[in-house]
């Protein structure tokens, strides 16, 4: 749901990074704040626990040039993925505009992803959203894992029609970080414009 303030000729959209723990959504979001220059950013929120998992959310408020005369301002957020902390998942939620879905890519973790995506549908049906409605991508994230799977493997996990566009990324060394943000954002862009 983005929100329209025409007295400042600005635009919100809100970007939620969505994943199982330790995915590494945290780390995309540090990555864009440390490469994106300072005019182009606003300070990077984390709320995190005591062992420096995240509890609430991380947050990142983005400039991305203007389009028609009018100032895009992308608020990223990431969830936490450990399990139990699904209220604050659904509370991220709320208004969401795109979705980045970062996918581990070890072995270990496959079973993690699918669990997150499906948890990702159910979050969205509380707000009568449909992934399938939304922008949305995916990262598939530690492509630098000896033990990788294939790339083909987890998409047909993950998105098994083949439809929603892939990105490989090792977030850590800031590649495949900046690509699926684009992307997410070209199309939260179109489907803006198809509304007016
Ligand atoms: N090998 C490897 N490790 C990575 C990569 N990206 C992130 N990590 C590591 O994965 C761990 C988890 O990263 P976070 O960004 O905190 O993960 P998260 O998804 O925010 O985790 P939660 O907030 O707990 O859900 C950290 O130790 C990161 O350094 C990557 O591309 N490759
Ligand atoms: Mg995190």
């Amino acid at each position: 749901m983005s929100t329209i303030n025409f007295s400042a000729r600005e635009i919100n959209f809100k970007i939620v990074y969505y994943g199982c723990g330790l995915s590494g959504k945290t780390t995309n979001l540090k990555q864009i704040y440390d490469h994106v220059p300072g005019d182009g950013k606003g300070e990077m929120v984390s709320l995190q626990t005591e062992d420096e998992r995240t509890l609430f959310f991380d947050f990142l408020p983005l400039d991305l040039g203007k389009v028609n005369g009018f100032k895009t301002r992308f608020h990223l957020y990431t969830v936490p993925g450990q399990v139990f902390y699904n209220s604050s998942r659904r509370l991220i939620l709320r208004g969401v505009d795109g979705v980045v879905f970062v996918a581990d890519s070890a072995p270990n973790r496959l079973r993690a992803n699918a669990e997150s995506l499906r948890n990702l549908r159910e979050n969205l049906d509380e707000y009568n959203l449909k992934l399938g409605d939304l922008p949305y991508v995916i990262q598939l994230n530690k492509r630098d894992l000896p033990d990788a799977l294939s790339v083909d493997m987890v998409r047909s996990v993950l998105d098994p029609t083949g439809t929603v566009p892939v990105f490989e990324a090792v977030a850590a060394e800031f590649r495949g970080v900046v690509e699926p943000l684009k992307a997410v954002s070209k199309l939260v862009l179109e489907k803006l414009a198809q509304k007016a």
